[in-house]
C-alpha cells in the first residue's frame, strides 16, 4: 500500500515520487530531540514588541468600536482583505512553502506572496523556517511556540521574547534549499518592509477612500489594523487552542488536536491532529473542502491550471493510522 496519492493522471509514478520525498522531509516530527541538562536559559523580554503588540490590539479594539460608522462597502472590503491575507498564510506560507504539499505556477506564487505581505507575519522564508522547526521538534524547547509553555506563550508570548537557543540551533540544520531557490520567496524577503507598508496598511486604507469616499481614518482602523489583528489571532489560535483542545483521532500521543472553532476562524487550518500526523497533505484534513476555504481555493487554482500535484493521504492509510494510534474518536465513512 502506498502512503499518499496526487491528483494527476500519472498516479503510480507520482505516488512513488511522493513516498520517496516524504521520507526525507524536514517538516516531519523527529523524536531524537533531547533537552539540555541544567537550568533553562533566562527569558529575555523584547519591550519593543510588547509595546507594539499592545498598541496594535488597542487600535484593533478602537476599529471594532468604529464598525457602526463604516459603510457596507467598507465592511465587504474588510472581509476581502481578511480572506486575501489569510490565504497568503494558509495556501501560501503554510501549505505551499512550508510543506510543499502542492505545486504553484509563478503567477500564483506572486499572488500568494503579495497576499502574504498583506498578512505581515514575517516574510515567507522566516515563516516557513520557523514552521518546519515547529513540526520537527513540536512541544520541545526547539519549537518556537512550544505549547507546553502554556496558552499565552504559544499564542503571542513567543513573539515578545528572544527565542530559546535550541530553536536557532536546530533551525540552522534544516533543509531550506527549496526556499532559497524560489525567486518569488527571495524577492519578497528582500523588499519585505516596503511590501508590508503598502499591502498591510496603505492599500486596505486607500481603496475605500479612493473608490467610495470612506474616511482614511476608518480605512486605517477597520480594514487595516482590525483586520490585521483578527488574522494574527486566528493564526495564533492554531498554535495555542489547537495544540490544547479537541479530539485526537489520528494520533493520541501528540498534543495537536481537531478543533472546529479554529478550523472555521483559520479558514481550514484547525484540523491540527490530522495535520501534524500527515503534514504533507495539501488539504490539512481528511474531509476535503468541508470547513476548509483554503482547500477549495487550491482546488480552484488546480482547475484554472495554476496549481498541480496536490499530495493527499490515501483513505486506507488514514484509517489504518487512526486504528493504530488514534484516541478512538475517528469516524469512518
Ligand atoms: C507572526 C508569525 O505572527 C505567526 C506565525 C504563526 C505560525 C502558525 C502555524 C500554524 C499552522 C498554520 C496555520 C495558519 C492559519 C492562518 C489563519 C489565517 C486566518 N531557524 O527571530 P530572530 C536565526 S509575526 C534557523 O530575530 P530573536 C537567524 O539567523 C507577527 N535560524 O530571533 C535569525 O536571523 P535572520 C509580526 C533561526 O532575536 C537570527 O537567529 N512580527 C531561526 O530571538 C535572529 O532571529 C512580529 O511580531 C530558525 N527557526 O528574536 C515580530 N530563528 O532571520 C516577530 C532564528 O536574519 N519576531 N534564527 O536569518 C521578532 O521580533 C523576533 O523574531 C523575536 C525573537 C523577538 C520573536
Ligand atoms: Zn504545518
Ligand atoms: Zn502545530
Amino acid at each position: 500500500m502506498t502512503a499518499t496519492e496526487t491528483r494527476n493522471p500519472n498516479k503510480q509514478q507520482n505516488r512513488d515520487a511522493v513516498v520517496a520525498e516524504t521520507s526525507t522531509r524536514d517538516d516531519v516530527f523527529d523524536d531524537s530531540y533531547k533537552a539540555k541538562e541544567g537550568p533553562k536559559p533566562r527569558m529575555r523580554l523584547v519591550w519593543r514588541n510588547i509595546i507594539l503588540m499592545f498598541l496594535l490590539h488597542a487600535g484593533a479594539l478602537y476599529g471594532l468600536m468604529l464598525l457602526p460608522s463604516a459603510s457596507a462597502l467598507t465592511l465587504a472590503w474588510t472581509v476581502v482583505c481578511f480572506l486575501f491575507s489569510a490565504l497568503g498564510i494558509t495556501a501560501g506560507a503554510h501549505r505551499l512553502w512550508s510543506h510543499k504539499s502542492y505545486k504553484a505556477s509563478t503567477p500564483l506564487r506572486v499572488f500568494l506572496a503579495l497576499a502574504n505581505s498583506m498578512a505581515f507575519q514575517n516574510d515567507i522564508y522566516e515563516w516557513a523556517r520557523d514552521h518546519r522547526v515547529h513540526h520537527k521538534y513540536s512541544e520541545t524547547d526547539a519549537d518556537p511556540h512550544n505549547a507546553l509553555r502554556g496558552f499565552f506563550f504559544a499564542h503571542i508570548g513567543w513573539l515578545l521574547v528572544r527565542k530559546h537557543p535550541d530553536v536557532i540551533e536546530k533551525g540552522k540544520k534544516l533543509e531550506l534549499t527549496d526556499l532559497k531557490a524560489d525567486k518569488v520567496v527571495m524577492f519578497q524577503r528582500k523588499y519585505y518592509k516596503l511590501s508590508v507598508v503598502l499591502l498591510c496598511f496603505l492599500v486596505p486604507m486607500w481603496v475605500p477612500w479612493y473608490l467610495w469616499g470612506e474616511s482614511l481614518w476608518v480605512g486605517y482602523f477597520i480594514p487595516g489594523l482590525m483586520r490585521y489583528t483578527l488574522v494574527l489571532n486566528a493564526t495564533w489560535l492554531v498554535n495555542s487552542a489547537a495544540h490544547m483542545w479537541g479530539n485526537r483521532p489520528y494520533d493520541h500521543n501528540i498534543n495537536p488536536s481537531e478543533n472546529r472553532f479554529v478550523a472555521f476562524s483559520a479558514i481550514g487550518e484547525g484540523f491540527h491532529n490530522y495535520h501534524h500526523t500527515f503534514p504533507f497533505d495539501y488539504a490539512t484534513s481528511e474531509f476535503g473542502i468541508k470547513m476548509n476555504v483554503t482547500t477549495a481555493f487550491i482546488d480552484l487554482m488546480c482547475f484554472l491550471g495554476l496549481a498541480k500535484d496536490c499530495k493527499r493521504v490515501s483513505r486506507d492509510l488514514v484509517s489504518a493510522r487512526a486504528q493504530r494510534t488514534g484516541d478512538g474518536s475517528h469516524k469512518t465513512g
